[in-house]
């Protein structure tokens, strides 16, 4: 099952449950010893759900670009040029190229030989551009674009043992 496939089925289980419960709020009268809520304070209840629903679903709609699944990312910044390869391993990265293209999309396929890890990218300053998991028996996808050129840092953000904290490489974006 692909990650954009998991995503749609996690949403349609989310509009099934919220649905199953606007049915059961709507359906349900008061018990016995609990008061009758006033009709206008049901009126502005269904108001706020809405408006506060609708906010919701707009922000979602439209951070969808932002998301990591490489289906997202590819729309958002056209299809990748270049592929890298990243085998994480206790503890180190191994990466196919050690220089990447600026200015281009490219994707990196992240694998771990052994136990999760956490592929993340750091720009020159250290500040985290983007992550995913690296996890064994599955290829991950990352489709990132490089703005400015320099010496980025690749970390390890899944602790995976002791040395966990040496899990460190660089690449070269030029
Ligand atoms: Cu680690």
């Amino acid at each position: 099952m692909t990650p954009g496939l998991v995503l749609w089925v996690l949403v349609a289980l989310g509009v099934l449950w919220t649905a199953a419960w606007a049915f059961v709020l709507v359906r349900s009268r008061p018990g016995p010893g609990f008061d009758v809520i006033e009709p206008v304070e049901n009126r502005l209840r269904l108001r706020l759900l809405v408006i506060f629903g609708g906010i919701g679903l707009l922000v979602f709609a439209l951070s969808l670009h932002a998301y990591p699944y490489p289906r997202f990312r590819a729309r958002a910044l056209g299809a990748p040029t270049e592929t890298i390869s990243v085998l994480g391993a206790q503890w180190g990265w191994s990466l196919s190229r050690n220089t990447v293209p600026a200015r281009v999309p490219v994707e990196f396929v992240v694998r771990s030989k052994d136990v999760n890890h956490d592929f993340a990218i750091y720009d020159s300053s250290g500040v985290l551009l983007v992550q995913v998991q690296a996890m064994p028996g599955y290829a991950n996808r990352l489709i990132y674009r490089f703005e400015r050129p320099g010496t980025y840092t690749v970390r390890c953000l899944e602790y995976c043992g002791i040395f966990h904290h040496i899990m460190r490489t660089t690449f070269v974006v030029h």
